[in-house]
């Protein structure tokens, strides 16, 4: 129903992007579009590129006059950085000797953890920048625009998507499923880790400046919350239209995300039936599907569908692959043991990852709503969602 490619390297010109299947009809907001980029650059922990770029997409197909035509969707972000590596990364043969920049040596010690080491065996390559340019975390802005305007689309059927970073290394909160929508919704933008609780968000800033001095990194874990998700979405019917599989493999996919967890997550595991599953109650105000239920441990999924209460996901990701005191490899060109190769980068971007994988949610859920509901516009699928709405709003009316 709705599919995104990207294309670009890190240090390369720009990122480029195609997304099919947006309906007609819908008034795009630009700034929306910006906003969110801008939250994926933020966070306490990352690196100098992130002053250099100030993200955003130019919208140059598929919308007429602010109005999304139904035709594919293309979205291009330049990166400012270009300029800086316009030798390292010319396209075009061996750069001509006018061209600023500098020419960086190529890349030969593979950073443990990174894809430098397996994506040079794979490609064939001698130069590892032929594998990190592009398996760079750089990438995840493209989906972040992508997911901005999926989130658009969601706001159509008041679905809202927001998050809240609970892990920073040893610093956890002990449940984070007892944060709530509203609670995730009302941390500022401002805020250093996106963290709910101030004495915790000052744990993991020791935790990342200790990491900053010992020349590592360090990962975290982060939770997304969606709330008015319209019940019935995904199925259960077979493998691959369910929901909660499809959410994972979209988490998944985020450069350095390890594990994947709906509800209660892993902790399933460990705990009886009995302390697990959510009862089913009378309704005690407004419901979604006439019921109410005083627990979410399931995380808003039931047999692969949205049950109604409110979506939540959870991303861990490993600590970042660059490390300013490296670990131990070998140079490839000679095979003897030496130091990773260090890159500029980041000491811990779990907020900027919490960002992408709501970008992430946001498109696995517009997807799924485009299944469900149809349409090629707006109109169309608002009509038949209002329909479905008051249908179940009938059907369990006592
Ligand atoms: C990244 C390394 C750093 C990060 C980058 C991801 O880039 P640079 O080498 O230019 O300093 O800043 O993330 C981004 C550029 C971004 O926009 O998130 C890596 O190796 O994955």
């Amino acid at each position: 129903m709705l599919r995104f490619l990207t294309a670009g390297e890190s240090h390369g010109q720009a990122l480029v992007t195609i997304l099919e299947g947006m309906p007609a009809g819908l008034a795009l907001d630009f700034d929306a579009i910006t906003t969110q980029l801008r939250r994926r650059q933020t966070g306490y922990g990352r690196g100098r590129r992130m002053a250099i770029e100030s993200d955003r997409a130019q919208v140059l197909t598929g919308v007429r006059h602010g109005v999304t035509t139904g035709g594919p969707i293309g979205l291009l972000i330049p990166n400012k950085d270009w300029e800086n590596w316009q030798r390292t990364m010319a396209v075009e043969g061996p750069p001509a000797a006018e061209i600023a920049g500098v020419d960086r040596p190529v890349v030969t010690r593979p950073r443990p953890g990174h894809a430098d080491l397996a994506g040079v065996v794979k490609y064939g390559h001698d130069d590892i920048r032929n594998i990190l340019e592009r398996a760079s975390a750089r990438e995840t802005a493209a989906r972040v625009a992508v997911g901005a305007v999926a989130r658009q689309l969601l706001k159509q059927v008041e679905t809202d998507i927001v998050s809240h970073v609970f892990c920073i290394g040893s610093a956890a909160m002990a449940d984070p499923l007892a944060v709530t929508f509203a609670d995730a919704r009302a941390i500022g933008d401002a805020s250093a880790l996106h963290c709910v609780d101030p004495d915790l968000e000052s744990r993991m800033i020791a935790e990342i400046d200790k990491a900053r001095e010992a020349g590592d990194t360090m990962g975290g874990a982060f939770e997304i919350i969606a709330h008015g998700v319209p019940p019935g979405l995904g199925s259960h019917v077979q493998w691959d239209r369910k929901l909660d599989g499809r959410l994972a493999q979209a988490l998944m996919s985020i450069p350095a995300i390890k594990g994947v967890g709906i509800g209660r997550g892993p902790l399933v595991a460990t705990l009886p039936g009995s302390r697990i599953h959510d009862e089913i109650l009378p309704p005690t105000g407004v419901s979604a599907v006439g019921v109410s239920r005083p627990t979410n441990n399931a995380g808003g999924l039931e047999g692969g569908i949205t049950n109604g209460e409110d979506l939540r996901v959870t991303g861990y990701m490993k600590p970042i692959a660059t490390l300013m005191k490296p670990l131990r490899s070998v140079d490839l060109t000679t095979m003897a043991v030496s130091p990773a190769a260090i890159e500029r980068s980041d000491v811990c971007a779990v907020p900027a990852a919490a960002v992408v994988g709501e970008a992430m949610v946001a498109i696995v859920l517009a997807d799924a709503l485009l299944e469900k509901f149809g349409g090629d516009s707006i109109e169309e699928l608002t009509a038949n969602w209002q329909a479905y709405r008051d249908r179940t709003a009938a059907r369990f009316h006592r």
